[in-house]
């Protein structure tokens, strides 16, 4: 059973995006707690492959955010299943979770498999293209959705969804206060240690992408920004 609780910060990384040996090496041993396998668009089964057996030179824990049926590889320490909560083509919300029950149910290992409520809110993000999520009026809608998570559907994890954005911490830390009891994760346009301390301060863990490929040194430099909090 992957043991996600005392994660403070991790890496999301692209299997689409070009990452050298040694950047890798650099991201895995930061001192980071986890490193997160997921992306939106150009994710392929070889290509999540090619990551994993790179990420697993190290002793890191990594998981799989299963975002593409067809890329589901086996190896990683867990998966986590996004439940786009928000998505505006309900196709997103369990269509896809059940075609690939109905192929592979009978041999899911359950203690991997961790359920995500997933909020996304940004919209230029792929994913809220993608899944044409909706809108979120604000703080007071955002943790209903997390209410809806946590209590009604009892999932354990939710995830407040920025990608590529910055975001508003009001609204964080309303999900915050709807998820209470799960175990909360922010994500988004973390490219700065203050950023990164200043969402720590409200959410379980966060985690860092996009930056990774844009300037190392600054991702690099927010997993201190966290672990010193
Ligand atoms: C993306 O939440 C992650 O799924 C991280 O967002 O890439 O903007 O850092 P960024």
């Amino acid at each position: 059973m992957i043991d996600y609780s005392t994660w403070r910060h991790v890496f999301k990384l692209d299997p689409d995006k070009p990452l050298g040996d040694g950047d890798l090496e650099a991201i895995c041993e930061s001192g980071t707690d986890a490193v997160i396998v997921g992306g939106t668009l150009g994710v392929t089964y070889d290509n999540t492959l090619d990551l994993m057996a790179r990420v697993r030179r190290f002793s890191v824990p990594a998981v799989l955010e299963v975002s593409n049926l067809s890329a589901v590889v086996p190896g990683f320490d867990g998966y986590f299943i996004p439940l786009v909560l928000n998505a505006g083509d309900p196709d997103w919300f369990l269509a896809p979770h059940v075609a690939g029950l109905t192929e592979y149910g009978a041999y899911i290992h359950w203690e991997e498999i961790v359920a995500e409520g997933y909020l996304i809110l940004n919209p230029a993000a792929s994913a809220a293209r993608l899944t044409k999520a909706r809108t979120v009026t604000g703080p007071a809608e955002a943790a209903a959705y997390a209410q809806a998570a946590v209590k009604l559907l009892r999932l354990p994890v939710f995830y407040v969804e920025y990608s590529g954005a910055y975001g508003d911490p009001e609204v964080v830390r309303a999900c915050r206060a709807g998820a209470e009891g799960a175990h909360v994760f922010y994500g988004g346009g973390i490219r700065t240690p203050e950023q990164a301390r200043e969402m720590a301060q409200i959410a379980d863990t966060v985690v860092v992408g996009n930056i990774i490929y844009e300037d190392l040194k600054a991702a690099l430099a927010t997993v201190s920004a966290v672990k010193q909090q």
